[in-house]
């Protein structure tokens, strides 16, 4: 296959629904023993949407929106977990703080919707948190 062909191929990959789902990000581990990481959400999407975090250990997600009117949010409930979170994103950061209190995967997403428009969830504005030993 030559190049061309090739690029078509990933453009065309990368516009299907569905797509784009990057590699999962692992937060980090700072020295105050916070797992961290910079969560960016925007018209209609989160940024990483694929979060790794240990499991027993407080996780922060430092949270923000992309500049724009539209409103977004971030709702991650999951009783079995230990975590119910419903917050607004804003434009400047905002630290989301828990403990993940069992190991498995459950989804984030944004609970703003528009009239009868699709709501963001339904437009891709969702993710994974994924929790591990
Ligand atoms: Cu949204």
């Amino acid at each position: 296959m030559n190049g061309r062909w090739q690029g078509v191929l990933l453009l065309l990959a990368a516009l299907a629904p569905g797509a784009g789902r990057a590699e999962p990000v692992q937060a980090r581990l700072d020295a105050d023993g916070v797992q961290r990481v910079e969560v960016v959400g925007g018209n209609y999407f989160f940024r990483p949407d694929h979060i790794v975090v240990r499991v027993g250990l407080p996780v922060e997600l430092v949270v923000r929106k992309e500049p724009g009117l539209t409103p977004h949010s971030l709702v991650i409930w999951s009783p079995r977990m230990g975590l119910d979170v419903d917050e607004m994103l804003g434009r400047r950061e905002k630290p989301i703080r828990f403990t993940p209190t069992a190991t498995g995967q459950t989804p984030f997403y944004c609970r703003e919707k528009l009239a009868f428009f699709p709501s963001h969830q339904e437009r891709g504005m969702a993710g994974i948190l994924e929790v591990v030993e």
